[in-house]
């Protein structure tokens, strides 16, 4: 029976860098969900005769969520709604599926690397036609509406059953229940070597891959183990849990500890992986050795002509602002076009829609390319393996030949976490005022060439960005301060620090970049203004 629900609205629907996120306890309130999306349906139209995607990485209130929302889209009159069996769906799989559905649009529940559980966090990555997070213009409108709903629409009925693969019918709308993985599976067959890796893991090729007890076990275990033929139990944490076990899914040298320590083991795999809680971040790690993602982005760029699906060429490559220039180089080598966009996957959406980029990727640990408009771990590992299988080299190997080909780019990112808001928008305020007066200045032997804000200007839809600030020194070296999109708990300063160098490859990451980071904090007053002396997470 169709009800509609009197409600008031919440003032906080405001998305971030990558859709909805709050702590679990706040997107679990009354309406809340139901407002936001109801707000959504509301802004972009309705969803009458429209055909949408749904699933998530199975995280606490997934559960729930899932049968609110398909109640809510049969109220509203959708037609069609594909969901992942039991809910279940990673970010990439989602992007695939609506794309190959010609679908209007997809949920993924999911609040990517942040925890789950109760005390967790909980959130909602909208994606429109083009199979990418939806656009700020459109985020606006929906923020708009969220602080001015009055009711939403939804049927009073039984839960859903989702556990079967299949068609039925809720009112006049249509549920297809799918198996995500099989559709990835097919994807990642189509891009890479299947044949190659398989013969690497043959070989006895030792390789752990952490699904950190979130979305991509499944996936993990059918591609690594089932068709690849890498031992069973290569694939570890493989099963999602609503609160991740306890775990931080987020695959960095902090969070994906156990790995970690197992790679820097005397009994080492020759490699290493991690993903995070909706299967669209990535970790690669070789034996007692860490692949940056920027290194990463730049490693697989230079060696596409070992992939199948890119040997005959690629278009360009992206990489966020604050991601090291690594990349940048490789692309001047190519000859290919080469652009820098806001932190924030949806930008490089139109870059891959009109065929100005092939690959892209940031520091925060997302790498992918245009078959899908999301970042994807999964096909990151699989690369990294295929690049593997044909050269014969370590992952070690690999980077080092990469370093001495470019010169390496030491890069880290220092998070200054739990800051008041009001203070860290001050701190930036007052930062973006004086970057005039930096140019010429030197601290601790590093000299200012340039200090400016971060403005894109979208080739393609023409839009203009305003996202971070620059601080560009005279040796190359680079700090870049920008506001994290996507924390739940107060505001999160990051300062991403780079310095260049062309010839010694084995110094200590954090030793090579410490005069940086004080430069930092001088240069910010962070120490003053926030009271931290010092990052509470470095990556
Ligand atoms: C999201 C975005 C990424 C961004 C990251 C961190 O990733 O899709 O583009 O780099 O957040 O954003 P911020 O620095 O604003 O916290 P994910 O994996 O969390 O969806």
């Amino acid at each position: 029976m169709l009800k509609i629900v009197q409600t008031t609205p919440y003032t906080d629907q405001k998305m971030g860098t990558a859709g909805l996120r709050k702590k679990s306890k706040v997107a679990t309130q009354e309406n809340y969900l139901e407002n936001f999306i109801q707000s959504i349906f509301n802004a972009i139209g309705g969803v009458e005769g429209k055909v949408f995607i749904l699933g998530g990485d199975g995280r606490y209130f997934n559960k729930v969520a899932i049968q609110k929302i398909l109640k809510m889209a049969a109220a509203n009159g959708m037609k069609k709604m594909i969901v992942g069996q039991n809910g279940f769906m990673s970010t990439p799989a989602s992007s695939r599926i609506l794309l190959q559905n010609h679908a209007d649009g997809g949920f993924v529940l999911s609040a990517s690397h942040n925890p789950g559980g109760i005390n967790g966090d909980f959130g909602i990555k909208y994606a429109v036609a083009s199979g990418g997070q939806c656009p700020t213009a459109i985020s606006d409108q929906i923020y708009e509406n969220s602080k001015q709903i009055s009711e939403y629409k939804i049927l009073e009925t039984a839960d859903i059953d989702l556990s079967k693969l299949g068609t039925q019918k809720l009112e006049n709308m249509e549920i297809e229940v799918i198996d995500p993985v099989n559709e990835y599976v097919q994807m990642m067959e189509e891009i890479f070597d299947f044949a190659a890796i398989k013969k690497l893991f043959a070989s006895g090729f030792r390789f752990v891959f952490d699904a950190m007890n979130a979305v991509t076990g499944p996936y993990a275990q059918k591609i690594f183990e089932e068709i690849l033929g890498a031992p069973k139990g290569s694939v570890v944490n493989y099963v999602p849990l609503e609160d991740f076990g306890g775990l931080h899914p987020d695959p960095n040298l902090i969070y994906a500890k156990d790995l970690v320590n197992l790679m820097y083991s005397s009994d080492a795999p020759d490699m290493g992986a991690a993903n995070d809680g909706d299967g669209d971040r990535n970790m690669i790690l070789g034996k007692s050795f860490f692949v940056t993602p920027s290194d990463s982005l730049a490693i697989l760029t230079d060696n596409y002509k070992y992939i199948p699906a890119y040997k005959n060429g690629i278009f360009g490559v992206a990489k966020s602002a604050a991601t090291s220039t690594a990349v940048a180089r490789v692309a001047k080598a190519l000859n290919i076009g080469y652009y820098e966009v806001p932190t924030g996957w949806k930008y490089f959406c139109n870059l891959m829609d009109s065929q100005r980029i092939t690959f892209c990727g940031e520091e925060s640990f997302g790498t992918g390319s245009s078959h899908i408009r999301e970042k994807d771990g999964i096909w990151a590992v699989l690369f990294w393996l295929n690049i593997v299988a044909a050269t014969g080299e370590s992952i070690e190997e690999i980077t080092r030949r990469h370093w001495q080909k470019y010169g390496r780019s030491y890069y880290m990112r220092n998070d200054y976490e739990g800051i008041d808001p009001q203070v860290a928008n001050q701190l930036m305020a007052d930062l973006e005022q004086k970057l005039p007066d930096l140019k010429g200045m030197s601290f601790n032997g590093f000299t200012i060439k340039e200090a400016v804000p971060f403005i894109y200007n979208d080739p393609v839809d023409g839009s203009s960005t305003k996202n971070g600030l620059i601080v560009y020194f005279t040796d190359q070296s680079r700090i870049v301060y920008r506001l994290s999109g996507t924390g739940t708990n107060g505001a999160t300063l990051r300062v991403y620090l780079e310095r260049y160098e062309r010839e010694r490859f084995d110094e200590d990451m954090i030793l090579m970049l410490n005069g940086l980071a004080q430069v930092s904090r001088v240069i910010a007053e962070i120490p003053a203004r926030t009271g931290k002396t010092k990052a509470d997470v470095l990556t």
